[in-house]
């Protein structure tokens, strides 16, 4: 039974990851930090099936541990400070999570597993200001956030260990993925949330940031396979992931609100608070590598995608509605 090693398990992509790799029958161990209230939300039905392990992404001497107890074969680092947006206002956090900490891991596993293949969760948001269209792997980097600099470390740093070290060191550079399990600040999730909120009348607007801003859409589902394939290959390398296809903030909230019957010109107000200091105007991947030498392919579209997102939204508040209904009759 091969065995992997997931940081970021209780985020979106390593809930999905796990409960592939279990699918797959690995045995997967988990690694979170302690936190004060502990955070299972999207791992809830598989968490009995993982093997837990702590261990925080500053602490060398906790990730060194993580990797003896799990004694891996494969690692899959996802753990990060991973949105952009807070990254202005904390870029020494960011820094220290999604940069240096990479390292940290990489140090990790060259010192107790050196030969562990490795994964690294790059993002295509180190490409930034447009150079090219559609950006592939040899597009230059140019981030336009203390969040995409960090990845542009996190990157150089993975294909130095590699070259350095001989380690089966991999970078996924990702473009944005997205699911029902996506923290509710990110765009996709603010807007089915929003959404659903507004079609049961609990809330009146939606407040938004920059709607001109294009991106290149999928399902976190499809993406976290090309994760697992990119560690099957005979040889380490790096692959961008994406749709080829983009879309606006703009239509994302078409589709969002038409799937209830509603018109979001009715309800979004644009606020500056939502404005970001540089803004990444479009990311448009081109992942014909992935296509050809990992026999990647892609099963959810963007419509698919947002209207999915939707419905769970309606289904959970509708049913956290109830449940505050029902207590406030009670009481
Ligand atoms: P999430 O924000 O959903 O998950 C981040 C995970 O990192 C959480 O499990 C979080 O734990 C963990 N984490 C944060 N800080 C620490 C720490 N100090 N020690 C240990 N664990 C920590 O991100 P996604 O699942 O969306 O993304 C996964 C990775 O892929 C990230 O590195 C992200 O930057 C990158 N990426 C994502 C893309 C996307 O579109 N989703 C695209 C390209 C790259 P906790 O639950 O305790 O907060
Ligand atoms: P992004 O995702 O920054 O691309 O990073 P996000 O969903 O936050 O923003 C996408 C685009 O939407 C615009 N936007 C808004 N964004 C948010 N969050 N809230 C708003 O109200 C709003 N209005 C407009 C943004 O300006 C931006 O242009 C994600 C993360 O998952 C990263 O970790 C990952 O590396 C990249 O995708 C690829």
């Amino acid at each position: 039974m091969k065995k992997a090693l997931i940081t970021g398990v209780t985020g979106q992509d390593g809930s999905y990851l796990a409960e592939f790799l279990l699918g797959q029958g690995y045995q997967v161990y988990g690694m979170r930090r302690r936190t004060s209230t502990p955070n299972y939300e999207n791992v809830e039905h598989i968490k009995h099936r993982i093997n837990w392990v702590s261990g925080d992404l500053t602490d060398l001497a906790s990730l060194i541990e993580a990797v003896r107890v799990s004694d891996p074969d494969e690692v899959y680092n996802l753990a990060a400070q991973s949105f952009v947006a807070a990254s202005w206002p904390q870029p020494l956090a960011t820094g220290h999570l999604t940069a240096i900490s990479v390292t940290n891991m990489l140090e990790a596993v060259r010192i107790v597993k050196p030969t562990a293949r490795f994964y690294q969760a790059s993002s295509s948001e180190m490409f930034g200001k447009v150079i090219e269209t559609p950006q592939k792997e040899t597009t230059p980097f140019y981030p336009r956030s203390p969040y995409g600099v960090a990845k542009v470390y996190g990157h150089w740093i993975t294909v130095n260990y590699r070259e350095s070290f001989g380690m089966f060191a991999c970078s996924g550079i990702l473009f944005n993925h997205e699911s029902p399990r996506r923290g509710v600040e990110f765009v996709t999730r603010k807007v089915s949330d929003g959404v659903a909120r507004i079609k049961l009348g609990l809330q009146k607007e939606l407040r938004m940031g920059n709607l001109d801003a294009l991106r290149d859409w999928g399902f976190a589902g499809d993406y976290i396979k090309a994760m697992w394939l990119m560690l099957q290959q005979d040889e380490p390398d790096d692959f961008v992931i994406s749709t080829g296809e983009m879309h606006t903030v703009r239509e994302l909230l078409e589709v969002a609100f038409s799937h209830v019957g509603l018109d979001y010109r009715d309800y979004v107000v644009v606020d500056p608070e939502f404005q970001r200091p540089a803004e990444v105007d479009l990311l448009l991947g081109d992942c014909t590598k992935a296509k050809e030498k990992l026999g990647w392919t892609l099963e959810v579209g963007f419509e698919q995608l947002v209207k999915m997102m939707v419905d769970e939204d309606l289904k959970r508040v509708r049913h956290e509605a109830a449940y505050l209904h029902a207590m406030s009759a009670n009481a």
